[in-house]
């Protein structure tokens, strides 16, 4: 949202209306997210966390996990099937959507919270048309279907993963709004493969402010192209 005087009177619906990933569905079950303003310690896959508030800034904390640390249960997926991220409501129709999988050291929990340069891209989309101040963007996709399904890479190497949805909102020129969440996954399989050191980021500042991804205005300058924050996506056959 633009934080202006007309906005601001209805500021507390609109604030609500940014959405979240309320449930994700793998292999035709489908897991509780968060709804935020949930009573808290509700069973759910997703790092619960604590507002709706846009992140501003890619050095944020809030930048990881929208400011949560740990949920209670986790979802098995197979390497090589998808996980599709659903949202109760969406706003913006400008920017990309990116996911995100890390690996954790062992269990869940306290030494799984996304610490260090261990973070990859499994899907992105950002505008896919010409026309930056359209709707075709991976996050116009999110604001007319309220999903987006990614697949797990098919040789993945099994164990316990988070994956992160980040929808990136570039409708106010030169103010990125970032809005991510992460859910705790298993993946099994007989995959064997991790991601090469080029494609591993740390969150927060996996890219600098002035990215041109970040810091754009794209309704100026003839923007005909745009590449997301972050790199590539890691097609998982290194
Ligand atoms: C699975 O995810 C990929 C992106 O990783 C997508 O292209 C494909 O359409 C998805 N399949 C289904 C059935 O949703
Ligand atoms: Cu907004």
């Amino acid at each position: 949202m633009r934080f202006n005087a007309i906005a601001a009177v209805a500021l507390a619906p609109l604030v609500a209306g940014h959405g979240a990933v309320t449930s994700y569905t793998i292999g035709g079950t489908t897991y509780p997210g968060y709804e935020g303003f949930s009573p808290t310690g509700a069973d759910t896959i997703q790092f619960q966390w604590p507002d709706y508030n846009p992140t501003m800034e890619v050095s944020d904390p809030k930048m990881r996990c929208n400011g949560g640390t740990s949920a209670t249960l986790s979802a098995p997926v197979t390497a090589g099937e998808n996980i599709t991220a659903v949202w109760k409501q969406w706003t913006h129709a400008q920017g990309p959507v990116m996911v995100w999988m890390y690996k954790c050291d062992g269990d869940f929990g306290a030494s799984c919270e996304g610490d260090g340069q261990g973070w990859f891209k499994i899907d992105q989309m950002g505008l896919f048309g010409t026309d930056p101040g359209s709707e075709d963007w991976g996050t116009g996709i999110v604001l007319k279907t309220l999903e987006w399904s990614s697949k797990v890479p098919t040789n993945l190497a099994p164990g316990n993963y988070l994956i992160r949805h980040e929808l990136l909102a570039l409708h106010q020129a030169n103010t990125p709004q970032f809005y991510a969440e992460c859910a705790q996954v298993v993946v099994s399989g007989s995959g064997t493969a991790s991601p090469p050191s080029d494609k591993l980021f740390s969150i927060p500042t996996y890219a600098p402010q002035d990215d041109p991804g970040i810091m754009v205005d794209i309704y100026q300058g003839g923007l005909t192209s745009y590449s997301p924050p972050g790199g590539d996506v890691w097609e998982g056959f290194e």
